[in-house]
């Protein structure tokens, strides 16, 4: 069956010059990329990501992660991969949570690791099931971007919002 299943190339993963290598192993899935664009994490965008890990420890430095704080680079490459089993495929490409524990030639097995402070930096992200995938591709994503239908959507008129424009 067809699935989506969001992918985060996460700030080390860009800060390590991986994005090229990442999409490759990705490419090998035979899926299609239907959204993909650059995103600068807010506090509450990466806080509302990983709202399920709010207890846990590590979760403050988890979120200044996701925003790039300990990289240096205030940026993430989001993508909405889609096609037959995109879920199972695309996790078993990324390996383990724990990038000691993952596939050494996984994606994680290959270019994560554990900071001093215990966090894993393990280099992408990737939706864990489809009740989250479609929690996530619709908290990173607004469906014109998206070249795919793959929620319901309904017509609403925005008054009044302020975006910028080009001048
Ligand atoms: P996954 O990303 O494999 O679906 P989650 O959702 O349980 O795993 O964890 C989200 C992120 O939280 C992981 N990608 C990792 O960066 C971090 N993390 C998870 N478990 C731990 C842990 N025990 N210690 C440190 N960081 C962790």
């Amino acid at each position: 069956m067809s699935q989506a299943v969001l992918i985060l190339i996460k700030p080390d993963g860009l800060k390590k010059s991986l994005t090229g290598n990442i999409l490759t192993r990705l490419s090998e899935t035979k899926l299609e990329i239907v959204a993909a664009k650059m995103v600068r994490v807010s506090k509450v965008l990466a806080e509302e990501h990983y709202k399920h890990l709010k207890e846990k420890p590590f979760f403050g430095e988890l979120v200044r992660y996701l925003q790039g704080e300990l990289h240096d680079r205030k940026k993430v490459m989001a993508l909405v991969y889609w096609g037959k089993d995109a879920i199972k495929k695309c996790r078993e490409l990324a390996g383990a949570t724990n990038p000691e524990e993952a596939e050494s030639t996984s994606i994680r097995g290959s270019y994560g690791r554990i900071t001093t402070s215990g966090v894993y930096e393990n280099v992408v992200h990737v939706s864990s099931n489809e009740s989250e995938a479609e929690r996530e591709i619709k908290l990173w994503f607004s469906p014109g971007e998206i070249i795919v239908d793959l929620y319901a959507t309904k017509e609403a008129t925005l008054k009044e919002v302020k975006t910028n424009i080009w001048s």
